[in-house]
């Protein structure tokens, strides 16, 4: 196995850059970083992003801005190139004009804070942080706006694609506003990540106050979920088969509920005959991270993925159910024909240990150990997983 496909590569870890944290801290709203007077007079900053933050917001600090922080992290998990994108709420909150200046100046801080950090001891020609930008995907922004963030983001070096949010500009992914920026980015051949940020009410359905657990846990897969579903729905990767979208935490439910979605839309008189393909086809042009924590998810995911070629005929074109085109391959072949669409994630600088004292953060340890102990996965699958399906899919190397 050659050396290069060991590498570690977090596709899933966050920022906020020195310029976005100072936006953050002249607000007085959400999202907002606020100082806050602790034991001895001392201050400490607290950052405010989700609705109900624990009162006065939660501790935030170098680790989301500084690069050596980031760099010092990598160390203590063995990891060696990083791909950091702005955490959330990216520009969702700002006017127009505000969000168009900000993702233009934030895209070049991006290209610096990678292009100016270390390379890897071993590979002089590979940087250890390359970068997502940022489109100011708000709305009243132009196309034209937007087709310059592309353009601008596809001339940096250091940066891979853009990390994105599921509002767009205001009607969600689904919108045909977005169609000329799907064309741009695909052409571009930049990935996108899809990220949450909205979750579901953290009152649905009950009253009891349970931290960010639902929120996170299940909120904000299930927002990933929805987004990407909607863009299935209206036909975006019919009309752009090459567009890249890597989804957050392992693609949210949209695994699970793969085969119900093809189902309910092949009963449903408005949708049954408006796309290509099976819905489930469209799982195996996805890539997923591989933040889910557990050797079981991990291995479900890929077997999904591994699935879809299954479902490769034409809705369309064939009279046949897509069933008909089924390739009898071995269940082993599937699962290892799908992790190549998966790569580990680390979510940081979320989740950190509640206790100071722990050596390693469990949510990476977990991360790792999950790819190690997933069944069906051969020593290849996994070091791609870990590192080499990244550097394959952002050519990087
Ligand atoms: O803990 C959180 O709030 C978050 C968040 O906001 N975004 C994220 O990516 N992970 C955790």
């Amino acid at each position: 196995m050659a050396a290069t496909t060991r590498l570690i590569v977090d596709i899933h870890t966050h920022g906020y850059l020195p310029r976005y944290a100072s936006m953050l801290r002249s607000r007085a709203v959400v999202p907002k970083i606020v100082s806050t007077k602790v034991r001895d007079g001392a201050v400490e900053e607290r950052l405010h992003i989700l609705n109900d933050e624990p009162s006065g917001g939660r501790p935030v600090g170098r680790q989301y801005w500084d690069r050596d922080e980031k760099l010092k992290f990598m160390d203590k998990h063995g990891i060696d190139v990083s791909i950091v994108s702005t955490a959330n709420p990216w520009l969702d909150f700002l006017s127009a004009t505000q969000a168009e200046d900000l993702a233009n100046e934030l895209n070049d801080d991006l290209e610096q804070f990678c292009s100016t950090g270390p390379s890897l001891a071993n590979h002089q020609n590979v940087k250890r942080l390359y970068g997502f930008g940022l489109l100011p995907l708000v709305p009243e922004i132009t196309t034209q706006s937007l087709l310059q963030s592309v353009e601008q983001i596809s001339k940096l070096p250091h940066l891979k694609g853009l990390i994105m949010g599921t509002k767009g500009v205001g009607n969600g992914l689904d919108d045909e506003a977005l169609d000329p920026v799907w064309a741009a980015i695909e052409k571009a051949g930049l990935v996108i990540f899809l990220h949450p940020h909205y979750g579901v009410d953290s009152n649905a359905w009950g009253g009891k106050d349970n931290g960010h657990v639902l929120q996170l846990a299940l909120g904000f897969p299930f927002e990933t979920t929805t987004a990407v579903t909607r863009m299935i729905l209206s036909g975006v990767f019919d009309r752009y088969p090459r567009l890249r979208l890597l989804l957050a935490h392992s693609g949210g439910t949209l695994p699970q509920l793969s085969s119900r979605l093809a189902s309910c839309i092949d009963h449903d008189p408005a949708v049954a005959s408006r796309l290509n393909h099976d819905a489930r086809y469209y799982l195996g042009k996805l890539y997923f991270d591989a933040v889910a924590y557990g050797p079981e998810e991990l291995g479900f995911v890929s077997d999904v993925i591994g699935r879809a070629e299954r479902y490769e005929g034409n809705k369309n074109r064939e009279s046949s159910s897509p069933k008909s085109n089924i390739i009898k391959q071995a269940a082993a072949q599937l699962r290892s024909s799908g992790s190549k669409r998966m790569f580990f994630g680390t979510d940081h600088p979320f989740f950190p240990p509640l206790s100071s004292t722990e050596e390693k953060w469990q949510s990476v340890v977990d991360n790792l150990e999950a790819i190690d102990a997933a069944e069906g996965w051969s020593e290849e699958d996994k070091a791609g997983v870990r590192g080499g399906n990244a550097l394959a899919l952002l050519n990087i190397l």
